[in-house]
Formats: structure tokens, C-alpha cells, sequence
């Protein structure tokens, strides 16, 4: 098949989950055209089958706005156009759904739009009385659509209320890059003590992230057994983060490393991730700690249930409620049996539940029925 896959290219999960099923598609033969602004931040392989479209997007003084919704549309006009797409893949259904319709409109050719929902597009946006109409109408004009987990499928049901089934397909990873590797070397480096547990926390630092409760979660745990938190990231919190660890006088404990590529190294230092958000659809975050053998906890909240297995990859806890967080994760840390058992089951949880081989072939699937019904 010939695909155009359309995201934001340096948006969080949903650029990487579009990106790596992008990748691992290309390898089973299909051929893959990014249109995006730009390349995907974690298109890192050169493959004959991967094309890359830059959308570029003028800036005109008679504009009040850049116009980068029309600029995308056309541009996915132009190369579903010249290189015969099949299908666009898009991800978030605004702008991306509504502009793969636009641009179908364009080229007046049956070429099929496949939207996945990630979650800020319906758990954010979707109360948005301004933007409500364009959402709904990007979910019932696409071919099909698919949502990362169930809790974001009832959602969109419930919020929106489209005329369209919506089909479940959850996230995955990459296992040739998610896997414990040796980095004990870091762990040196970043000035952490043999005895010291290291909790981690990655995200974009917006409010929904409550990365303030894993600080003040984590200043309870630091109390009961040594242990220094990594958090990386950036986000608009991030000051108000920094002021915090000075107020609670654990600034020496916090290590705030910025946005960071190989994650897996990281993570193979760790041993507990906190994920405390107020909303997540699914948290991709905790899946590709898991694979390396960090065991989480997690609010819950959305899709994390689904990711998180209470008692047995991690622990679910309230949100805000920083003494059972603190608890539980004091419980894990201490406690070698538990904590192998939980490290063992979180290792094998990408695989058992959400084979990225499995997970492609479900998209690949989806793509197959739309195109055979031409
Ligand atoms: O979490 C974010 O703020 C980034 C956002 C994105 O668009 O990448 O993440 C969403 O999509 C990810 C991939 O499907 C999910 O793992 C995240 O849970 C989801 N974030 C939210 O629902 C807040």
C-alpha cells in the first residue's frame, strides 16, 4: 500500500507511535510518505521506502495567522496527487483529520483517511465549545477511526458523540530499542550513590501532568529510603517545579535533565516510574519503561489502567494522593522479592499485551478492508 501518515513531529507519544508504525510498515513493504512540518524527531532510519514531504507553512503580513491547516491540505492534495497514495493515516482529528478531508476534496480521488485519536485532541480540545463541530466532523468523515485505549474510545463517545464506531488499537513500542541495556556508567555520572533508588518521571510538563505531586510524592519516599528522581522533560511547570524542590529542600535529590533521546538508557538506571497525570489516554511513557524493566505507578486515571496493572506491573493509586503513592512505591523499593517479581512482569508486559508485530498487523488490517472496499 502507499500511505501518507500525517502528525505533529515533535508532539510526545503520538509523534512516535505515527512515526514508528510509520518505520516498522516501510519494512513489511509498504510505502511510507511522512507529510509533515517537519521530519519526525524520531525518523532516525534511512529506508527506501520512507519519503518525507515537508509542509512549509509562509508567514504574510496581510494574514493575522500562519496558515498551516490550508498549507498541510494542499500539500497532501499535491502528493496523494503525484505519488498515487492509498490512504492518509493522520493523527489527531484537528487539524489533521479535518485538513486529509480538505484535501481529498482537492484531488477529487477515493483515497481513504484513516484518523487515531491520542487523547489531548478529545480529553482537551473536546471541551472546547469552539472547536467541538470541527472534531465530530473530522471522526465522522474519516474512513475510519481508532483510539489508543477504551477509556479514550468512551470518552470521544460520550464528549462528542459521533456517528462513527471507533476502533480500539493501543499503542505499542519498538522492543529492538525498549530493552534493559547496561548503563550503570550513567548512574555514575549523574552523581547517583550505589544505595540510592532512582525514581523517573518523563513528560512535556503541562499541568495535566501533575509532575508536582511526583516531586512531592517523591520528597515523602526520599524520607524513608534513599533515592534521587530524574525528571526528564520541559514544559511550562518546569520553573515552578525547580521552585518547589528548593521549598522542600530536596534540590540536591532532583535531577532535571531536559528533553533527552535515548530514553532506554535512562530507564535502564531506574527502578520506579511515576506517571500522575490528571488525564492520559494511555501513557506511553510507562509502556516503554516497563520494557525496561521499571515497574510504575500510576494515576487511576484514562487509558493508565490498561498499562498499568495494579499488583502486578505497578500500583494504582488516587490522584493527589501523595501518602498512598509514597506508600506503595516505599513498599516496592524496599522489598527485593516484590520488586523483582514487579520488574520481571513489567519486562514482559509489552510483549504479552501489546506486540508491536501484533499491533501493526491491526492497522495493516484496518488499511485492507478500506482499500478492498473501493
Ligand atoms: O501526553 C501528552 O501531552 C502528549 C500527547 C501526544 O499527543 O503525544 O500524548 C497523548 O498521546 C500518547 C500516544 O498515544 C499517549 O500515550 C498519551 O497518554 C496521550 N496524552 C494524553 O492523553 C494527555
Amino acid at each position: 500500500m502507499k500511505i501518507g501518515i500525517t502528525c505533529y513531529p515533535t508532539v510526545g507519544g503520538s509523534g512516535v507511535i505515527a512515526t514508528e508504525l510509520g518505520q516498522l510498515l516501510a519494512e513489511k513493504g509498504h510505502e511510507i510518505h511522512f507529510i509533515t512540518s517537519n521530519v519526525p524527531f524520531r525518523l532516525n532510519v534511512l529506508h527506501p521506502n520512507i519519503f518525507f514531504h515537508q509542509v512549509s507553512v509562509n508567514q504574510y503580513s496581510v494574514f493575522q495567522y500562519p496558515p498551516y491547516d490550508i498549507a498541510l491540505a494542499s500539500k497532501m492534495a499535491e502528493v496523494i496527487r503525484r505519488e498515487e497514495l492509498d490512504l492518509l493515516h493522520v493523527h489527531y482529528a484537528i487539524p489533521h483529520a479535518v485538513c486529509a478531508i480538505l484535501a481529498k476534496q482537492m484531488v477529487d480521488r477515493d483515497v481513504k483517511i484513516v484518523t487515531t485519536l491520542h487523547g489531548t485532541d478529545i480529553s482537551v480540545l473536546g471541551y472546547d465549545p469552539t472547536l467541538v463541530e470541527a472534531i465530530k466532523f473530522g471522526i465522522e468523515k474519516s474512513d475510519a477511526v481508532t483510539a489508543v485505549s477504551h477509556a479514550l474510545k468512551m470518552q470521544t463517545n460520550d464528549l462528542i458523540q459521533p456517528d462513527k464506531d471507533i476502533h480500539v488499537i493501543h499503542n505499542f513500542i519498538d522492543e529492538r530499542v525498549y530493552h534493559k541495556v547496561n548503563a550503570e556508567k550513567l548512574k555514575e555520572a549523574y552523581g547517583i550513590l550505589p544505595d540510592e533508588k532512582v525514581l523517573i518521571h518523563v513528560s512535556n510538563f503541562r499541568p495535566v501532568k501533575r509532575v508536582d505531586d511526583v516531586v512531592e510524592a517523591f520528597a515523602k519516599i526520599a524520607q524513608e529510603t534513599p533515592a534521587k528522581l530524574l525528571l526528564i522533560g520541559d514544559g511550562p511547570e518546569k520553573s515552578k517545579l525547580c521552585r518547589l524542590t528548593n521549598e522542600l529542600n530536596i534540590e540536591d535529590k532532583v535531577l532535571f535533565l531536559g528533553k533527552q533521546d535515548h530514553l532506554e538508557e535512562l530507564y535502564s538506571i531506574s527502578d520506579l516510574m511515576l506517571l500522575l497525570s490528571e488525564k492520559e489516554s494511555f501513557g506511553l511513557v510507562a509502556l516503554e519503561a516497563m520494557a525496561c524493566g521499571v515497574p510504575c505507578i500510576g494515576t487511576n486515571i484514562g487509558g493508565i489502567p490498561e498499562v498499568i496493572m495494579d499488583g502486578f506491573n505497578g500500583y494504582l493509586c488516587d490522584i493527589g494522593d501523595l501518602e498512598t503513592i509514597a506508600e506503595k512505591a516505599v513498599l516496592i523499593l524496599t522489598n527485593p522479592i516484590l520488586y523483582n517479581q514487579f520488574s520481571e512482569n513489567a519486562t514482559v508486559t509489552p510483549e504479552k499485551y501489546f506486540p508491536s508485530h501484533m499491533i501493526v498487523q491491526q492497522y495493516e488490517q484496518l488499511y485492507e478492508t478500506l482499500i478492498e472496499k473501493v
